[in-house]
């Protein structure tokens, strides 16, 4: 039987003394549904420290990623306050195992939306749009994980930075995406890298956080996934992201 309150505190424990621990899976067999307990236990874990939930994250929604990560199927991670990084500011690198970074787009729910909707219901639900960029942190040794892996760590989440908030006037279908590190561009790509058009990571993200009985809410932020393959972060770097018509969204990394 697999142990999940015990496997969410191997993974909490990792990532508060940025130390990395084994794969779960090289020790034992365990179901998604599990890996999603252990998930669901591990964000527990830090709610009751006094962190709040804000949003959804999802993961392995564009090409890029799934060929870096060798991993095809969609996955899901909760977002809470602690990991909000300030835009225009910056991260302590000693907190983080070996962090990456990804350009990505944030939606900012104006309404719940829960279940089966349309991109157009999810379009409508939507009261704001801005670049984004996350940070993640596999707190696995050497950034690998089987599916199962990845989704107990909370879809590998550490951080993410928002930039400032965009009228959903744009159209976001094929939008340039510039990921620039120390000012030299790292990784370019488009908005419609994000399954065809980033809309669809919402409609997914209100099935799938709906079906785990946890529906979106109004004022959730939702982020749609790496448009392009992840970067390393080094400590001095300074990271910023670049959207056509949406502007851009910096921080950096000190330590
Ligand atoms: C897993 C998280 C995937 C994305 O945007 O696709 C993800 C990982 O790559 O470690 O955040
Ligand atoms: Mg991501």
């Amino acid at each position: 039987m697999t142990d999940i309150a015990l496997l969410a505190k191997k993974l909490d424990d990792a990532a508060a003394r940025a130390q990395a621990t084994a794969q779960i899976s090289d020790n034992e067999k365990y179901s998604l549904e599990d890996a999603y307990k252990v998930q669901a236990a591990l964000i527990a874990r830090r709610i009751k420290r006094g962190e709040r939930r804000v949003g959804v994250k999802m993961g392995f929604t564009s090409r890029a990623k799934i060929a870096q990560m060798g991993i095809s199927d969609m996955i899901w991670g909760r977002l809470t306050d602690r990991m909000v990084v300030e835009e225009g500011g910056a991260i302590d690198f000693a907190k983080y195992v070996h962090p990456r970074v990804e350009p990505e787009i944030a939606f900012l729910l104006g309404r719940p939306l829960e279940g089966l909707v349309t991109a157009a219901e999810a379009l409508e639900a939507v009261d704001a749009v801005a670049p984004a960029m996350e940070i993640i942190d596999s707190r696995y040794k050497d950034f690998k994980f089987s599916l199962e892996d990845v989704v107990a760590d909370n879809a590998s989440s550490a951080g993410f930075v928002v930039g400032a908030w965009q009228d959903m006037d744009v159209d976001l279908s094929n939008l340039g995406m510039v990921l620039e590190i120390n000012g030299r561009p790292v990784q370019i790509g488009s908005s419609g890298a994000i399954l065809g058009h980033p809309i669809r990571s919402l409609v997914a993200a209100a099935r799938l956080s709906s079906a785990a009985g946890e529906p979106l809410e109004e004022g959730w932020i939702v982020m749609a996934g790496g448009a392009t393959a992840a970067e390393w972060l080094h400590p001095g770097d300074y990271v910023r992201t670049e959207i056509e018509a949406l502007g851009s969204v910096a921080f950096s990394v000190k330590g």
